[in-house]
């Protein structure tokens, strides 16, 4: 196993340990005694090896979920989880670099920004914590004859499924766990395969800050083997999951057994417009993180750009030379600006996207330059000379790959958002613009779970996050991801 010089004797030691599934508040060896490799996919090397959790793991994760459902946590009060959460935050931070280091070997993530990541975790979790005192109920007026009271309270919705990706796989991790144990479910968390090592960390925390063997089991192991065991599994009351579309399809069809609840977040085409009134430069650096954060790994990129024809040039070259200035390597390296894709699969799907849209007519705008190195990079690359009917137009690329079109000066607003609204997803719109009536005029005709004025990709726990048509069912965040958690309860008494 070959791990880079640059990470900590604390981080080294971790990702070459032993590395084993968490059932019941144990750590445990797999029943089919099965380990995979993770890459480091900055240099295509093997790092570790993990457990692949099979359908019988999922059987005694669940029963230990079930158990500690019906057992000691269901015995535990709003604040006194809140403490247990508050100490999990402290535990993250105390543990936030070596959980950033290994977040850049497992993921390719550049350090600033795993760091950046574990902060956001940290603070995710605390407002979760704070909302375990603040769920209510409401009372209810019954018209019937007689005397009542009613009121409705939100009750766990019992033992949750949750299946993770690889583009942020902590804070994903952090924004399914977070609510859940706040309102008192318990879970069995699935990481991705390729990114399965800082789930294992997090659990190692979750026992130390005190919390109960099986409110949360972590299971290392494939989509077509735990993950679909999971999803289909009649102990399991609720699965919430984030990744591609077509695997959310096939989720949703394995729910059917028990009519498990499903929550989804999936894929987005999202749209960014630059309007000639915005801050160029701002809305120059604001649509190139769009697209390049985490190598345009990230289910909100900003990966459509409609810029209006006054400003078009400006833009679009100037969204390339960031493009063409970025450092790509390593993570860990000092300078690194951009990593690798997260695998050799999805940089060849990348790459595949790329020569797709030069086939059909698309330029390259800015160098075009392609790495020469051995992990899985792609370089940032902004096409123009789009036509709305290609397919890097139309479907999710998840790389650092931008589309650029040109808006007329005389386009209204309905006409822009029939551009906007094209697209089978609906997670995110970016707006740039200094006329804020024009922007919420537009931001009300789109069709996307989320829209950014001025800004890209606000992080904010409080609010909701999730996608309209086929970018997911439900949300993530603020109060509407606990009511996702719970079921409503009406209580009704005849008083004498
Ligand atoms: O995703 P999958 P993949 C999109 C993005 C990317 C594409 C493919 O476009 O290029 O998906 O990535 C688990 N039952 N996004 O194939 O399959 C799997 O083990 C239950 C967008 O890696 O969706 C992993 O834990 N679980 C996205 C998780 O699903 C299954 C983030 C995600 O994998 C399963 C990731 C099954 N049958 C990819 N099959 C976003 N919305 O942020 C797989 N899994």
């Amino acid at each position: 196993m070959t791990l880079h010089p640059g990470l900590s004797a604390d981080a080294a030691s971790f990702i070459s340990g032993r590395h084993l599934l968490l059932i019941d508040g144990q750590w445990v060896s797999p029943s089919e005694g099965r380990r995979f490799e993770v890459f480091d996919p900055a240099t295509g090397a093997v790092v570790a090896a993990a457990s692949e959790a099979r359908a019988e793991d999922v059987d005694l994760a669940v029963a230990a979920a079930r158990r500690a459902l019906d057992g000691p946590w269901s015995r535990f009060s709003g604040p006194e989880r809140a403490r247990l959460l508050m100490r999990l935050a402290d535990l993250i931070e105390a543990n936030g670099e070596l959980l950033a280091q290994v977040e850049v070997v497992d993921n390719g993530k550049p350090l600033a920004l795993a760091r950046a990541g574990i902060a956001g975790v940290a603070e995710m979790v605390r407002y979760f914590a704070g909302w375990t005192t603040k769920l209510n109920g409401e009372t209810v007026k019954v018209s019937l004859p007689g005397e009542w009271h009613a009121f409705t309270s939100h009750v766990p919705i019992g033992v949750v499924a949750q299946i993770i990706p690889w583009n942020f796989p902590l804070s994903m991790a952090i924004w399914k766990l977070a609510p859940a144990l706040a309102v008192g479910c318990t879970v069995v968390l699935k990481p991705a395969e390729q990114t399965p090592l800082s789930a294992i960390k997090l659990g190692e925390l979750i026992l130390e800050a005190g919390f109960p063997p099986g409110v949360v089991n972590i299971l290392t192991g494939f989509g077509s083997g735990a993950g679909a065991a999971l999803a289909r599994h009649p102990g399991v009351d609720k699965v919430a999951f984030t990744g591609s579309t077509g695997t959310g399809k096939k989720i949703v069809e394995a729910a059917l057994g028990n009519l498990k609840k499903v929550t989804l977040e999936l894929g987005g085409k999202s749209p960014v417009f630059i309007f000639p009134d915005a801050d160029i430069d701002a809305a120059i650096q604001g649509a190139a993180n769009a697209i390049f954060l985490n190598s345009g790994q990230v289910c909100s990129a900003g990966s459509r750009l409609y810029v209006h024809e006054r400003v078009f040039d400006q833009v679009v070259e100037g969204v390339a030379a960031i493009g063409d200035s970025m450092t790509l390597g390593h993570g860990l390296d000092a300078g690194t600006q951009l990593g690798p894709l997260i695998s050799a699969v999805q940089r060849d799907r990348v790459s595949d996207y790329i020569d797709s849209g030069l086939a059909e007519g698309a330029r390259i705008a800015g160098s075009g330059a392609k790495p020469q190195s051995e992990g899985y990079f792609v370089a940032p690359t902004v096409l123009v000379d789009t036509r709305p009917d290609m397919r890097v137009v139309r479907e999710e690329i998840f790389g650092p790959v931008l589309v650029a079109q040109k808006f007329g000066k005389d386009e209204d607003l309905a006409v822009l958002a029939h551009t906007a609204n094209d697209t089978e997803y609906g997670l995110f719109a970016g707006i740039w613009t200094s006329d804020i009536g024009r922007a919420l005029r537009f931001a009300r005709q789109i069709r996307a779970g989320s829209v950014s004025v001025n800004a890209h990709m606000v992080n904010e726990p409080a609010l909701p996050f999730g996608g309209f048509r086929q970018s997911g069912w439900g949300r993530e965040r603020g109060r509407e991801v606990l009511e996702l958690y719970t079921e409503l309860q009406s209580v009704a008494i005849r008083l004498a």
